[in-house]
Parts: C-alpha cells; structure tokens; sequence
C-alpha cells in the first residue's frame, strides 16, 4: 500500500497528548486514512510569523503520521488566504459575482505561495506516494510539483461548488487555475451537477477534450473527474446525540426552552450559507402563525470566520442588526424569538442541541455539500426525529429525499416550510427520518474516503480507441 501524503490550508496538527478530539468529522477521517497508509500531512500552521519567508517546516510525528506545517508571513496571509481564496475563488464559486476582488496582487501572491509549498513539500516525497490536495486554497500545487519533477499519482477534491463556464470565466486567471487542474490525475467534485459545470468549463471553453468515462486531456495530460459526495462520521454522531442530554450545554438549553420547540440553525458565519434569508424567513413564520408566538425559539449558532476578509466583518454587522431588530419587534418580556450565538460550542454539545430541536434549517445560497444537514438528521430520535429544512442549493439536496427542500431566497415558502416542519404528525416525520439514515450510514466519510483514494490509485488510462472527439 503507498504511502498517502494529505495536502490542506490547514493542517490539524494534533496536541502534544496525541489527541484531536476536537476535530471534525474530516479532518478525523482523513487522520484514520493517514494511520492506515501511514503518511504525512503537510500545510499551513494557521500561523502568522512577522516578515519571514516561508522556507522551513515544523516537523512532528505521532505514530506513522508525520505532520509537516509552514508559517506564512502576514503578506502572504493577505494575499494568499485572505486575499485571492477567500475574496476571489471563494465568492467565485459560490456565484457571488457581487462580492468578487480580483487583485492582480493577490493573484500573485496565491501562485507564490502555491510554489513555496511545492519547494517545502517536494523534497518529503517518495516515489511511490499516493498526493491528495484539498480544496481551493491549493489549486495550483500539482502544477508547482510537476515542474520540480515530481511524477506521482496526485488527487484534488473541492469541497465548495464548481461553477458554470459563464461564471468561472468573469477570473482574469481562469485558464491558468484550469491548467493547474489538469496536472492532477484525478478532480474530485461534490455532485454530478459540479461535475457537469466543470466538463462545460473543461469542453466547450476549449481547454481540453472529453475522453470518455469520466477521463479528460487538457495541456498533453490525461485526468479523471468524478462526483464524490462527502459524507459525515455517522455512526459517531449517532452515538454522541444518544449521549447528547448528558451533555451541560445541551441539558442546560432544553431546560431554558420550558418546553417551547426548538429550531436550529448551525454555520460559520458565511454570507454562503444565507442566514440573514434565513432569519427573515423565521421572522416571517412568526408573524403568520399566531400560535407560534411565544413557543418556539430559533439558535442560530454561528461561529466568526474570515474576520479579517472585509465582506464578512460587513455580514458580522448586518446579521447582528437583523437579529437585534426581529427580537425587538416580535419578542416580548420572557420570551427572545432568535437567540444569537457568535462562538463555537464542542461537538457534544452540538450533537445534543441538534437532538433537542423540532426542525433544523439548513438554508445557504449555495454550498458544496454541506455536513450540518447530514449531522442534523443523523443526530435526531428514531422515535421522535425533528425535520430537516434544506436549501435546494446545497450539494446535501442530492441526496436528502427526506427534508423538505426549499428556496432560501424564496422567504414566503421558507416561512411555510419551517411552519410545516413543526407541525408534522410524527408517523410523517419518522418515515422521512427512516428514508435518509440508511444512506447516511453507507456512505459516511469513510466510504468517501475510500472511494476516492481506490479511484485515486487504480485509475487505468482509457485505450486510445475508446476516445471520444
Ligand atoms: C466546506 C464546504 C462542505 C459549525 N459550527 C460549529 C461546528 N461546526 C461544524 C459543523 C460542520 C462543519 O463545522 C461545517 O461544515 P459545512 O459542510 O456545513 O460547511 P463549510 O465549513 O463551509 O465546509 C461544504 C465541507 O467543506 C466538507 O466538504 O460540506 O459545502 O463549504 O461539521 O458541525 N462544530 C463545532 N462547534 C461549532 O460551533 N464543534
């Protein structure tokens, strides 16, 4: 079995004890791939250190994983991270033209840092190692290895959406990022939808050719892209939801509702995962259903991200004044409608709330996948399960028969939903529960790992007859 060498933004080194107990269901999944392979995982620390250039690593093994991190000074953070990922691909692939900056400076910087990496990592390689890259930070980290003469098989999974042709090509660098996907030999997407977006960007914007079975020739090279939905520590978050009232914070929440319903709602703050829609639609619930008022509560849980990007210190404000405004006109005395969390609570506790709560909404303008409507359902009740209300936006909507879909730009029908998904007879609920959980637990996170590192390590280059024009 080859060596696996796990490449991210951010590497979960974990506590000098060994533990990672904190992470989450990916970043423990791909550490259980790393133990079995035995291997590396290599990336940024998620430190910033003055004006040095990145040019050592911080090496530290636990077992048969090595853990390999570089700092990025505060220039490189701005342009790399905070600039050209997180202000250009990041709104990019969410459709959020809107919020776009496409400075040349940036640019710079995340080809620099792409290539700093590619000298830090090439030399930890072995021949047979088996690279997998994660997500858009790294696009171009193939083609940097490729250069330096590195010859491996090298996979890449996106975890946000691929947009369509018309939308990818407003990048001034578009056929460069498209060039950097074709050094790898496997492009793994969410859902078939990302994939047909990226076939149209691949085709019909002449930078390669379809060959047949998922394969591709762009730039002289052959690669392969496919659908890999990711999916979530089932069987894990069954068990701790099971376990979630032992919890305090969860015990103490479900004492303070004084049997009031609950509705969740749980995501980094990100103007994706559209919870300023979100709370407009439950305001609106309120306003519609007398009865609702008064006995049912909204948690929004919504940890800070991205601070330092300034589209998000924007939302940070809007979303706080839309929630202090809600509260102000519909609550009352001894009752909030929305209560408003900026900070991250364990994963135990997340377990239990989601358990406690009638319906969970699950509402972004656009998302790769999206892990908290899988852990949201997988969370609940067998006998008593609350209801999934899911954007038809978010990759999760492929697969989850069971929740209501909506659209989150659509308030009226978002209000309904969630009006309907508290009020559903329990028969309705469980067989709706009962039609998500078996997948659920087939295909976890494990499976998906497993399936795209099998693809990864056996592809076979189609025969030159089979190719299609
Ligand atoms: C990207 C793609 C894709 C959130 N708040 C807390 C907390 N969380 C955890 C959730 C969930 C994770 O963070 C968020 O995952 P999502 O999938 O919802 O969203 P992104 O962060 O945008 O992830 C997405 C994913 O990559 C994987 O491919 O699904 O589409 O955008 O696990 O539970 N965890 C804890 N406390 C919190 O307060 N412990």
């Amino acid at each position: 079995m080859p060596r696996l060498v796990v490449v991210s933004n951010r590497v979960p080194v974990p506590s000098p004890k060994g533990s990672t107990a904190t992470a989450g269901g990916l970043a423990v999944a791909l550490e259980a791939a790393l133990k079995s392979h035995g291997g590396l995982w290599f990336g940024w620390s998620g430190k910033t250190s003055g004006d040095r250039e990145i040019e050592w690593l911080e090496i530290r093994d636990f077992g048969n994983v090595t853990y390999a991190v570089a700092d990025l000074n505060r220039r490189d953070v701005d342009e790399y991270y905070a600039g050209f990922a997180n202000r250009a691909l990041w709104p990019l692939c969410h459709y959020r033209l809107d919020l776009t900056d496409f400075s040349r400076k940036d640019m710079a910087g995340y080809f620099r840092v792409n290539r700093s990496f590619a000298r830090l990592l090439a030399p930890l390689l072995r021949p047979d190692d088996l690279i997998w890259v994660h997500d858009y930070h790294l696009i171009p980290l193939a083609a940097e290895l490729r250069h330096m003469g590195v010859k491996n098989r090298i996979g890449y999974f996106h975890h946000i959406p691929w947009p369509p042709a018309d939308v990818l090509s407003t990048l001034p660098v578009h056929d460069t990022i498209m060039r950097g996907l074709a050094a790898y030999d496997l492009v793994g997407l969410q859902t078939d939808y990302d994939v047909e977006n990226f076939a149209g960007c691949m085709v019909r914007e002449g930078f390669g050719r379809a060959l047949g079975g998922n394969w591709y020739e762009s730039y002289g090279h052959r690669f392969q892209v496919g659908a890999f939905p990711i999916g979530i520590d089932t069987d894990i978050f069954v068990q701790m939801a099971e376990e979630g009232l032992k919890n305090p914070i969860a015990k103490r929440t479900k004492e303070s509702l004084n049997d009031r319903d609950l509705v969740i709602g749980v995501d980094r703050l990100d103007y994706s995962k559209g919870i300023g829609q979100r709370i407009e639609a439950f305001s609106r619930f309120i306003e519609m259903s007398p009865s609702a008022k008064g006995h049912v509560t909204f948690l929004q849980i919504t940890p800070k991200s991205r601070s330092e990007v300034p589209e998000y210190a924007d939302m940070q404000k809007e979303i706080a004044e839309l929630t202090g405004r809600v509260n102000g006109q519909l609550g009352d005395v001894d009752w909030v409608p929305i209560r408003y969390v900026n900070k991250t609570v364990s994963r135990a506790a997340l377990a239990g709330l989601y358990r406690i709560a009638r319906a969970g909404l699950v509402t972004p303008l656009r998302d790769g996948m999206n892990l908290v409507a899988k852990e949201f359902v997988a969370a609940q009740d067998p006998n008593d399960p609350g209801v999934l209300v899911l954007s038809r936006f978010a990759g999760a909507a492929r697969e989850m028969d069971g929740a209501l879909i909506v659209n989150p730009y659509d308030t009226e029908a978002t209000a309904n939903a969630i009006g309907r998904a508290i009020s559903m007879p329990v028969e309705a609920r469980r067989e709706r529960y009962n039609s998500m959980m078996p997948k659920l637990r087939e295909h976890d996170v494990a499976a998906w790992c497993r399936s795209y590192l099998d693809v990864l390590s056996q592809a076979t280059e189609p025969q030159s007859e089979g190719l299609r024009a």
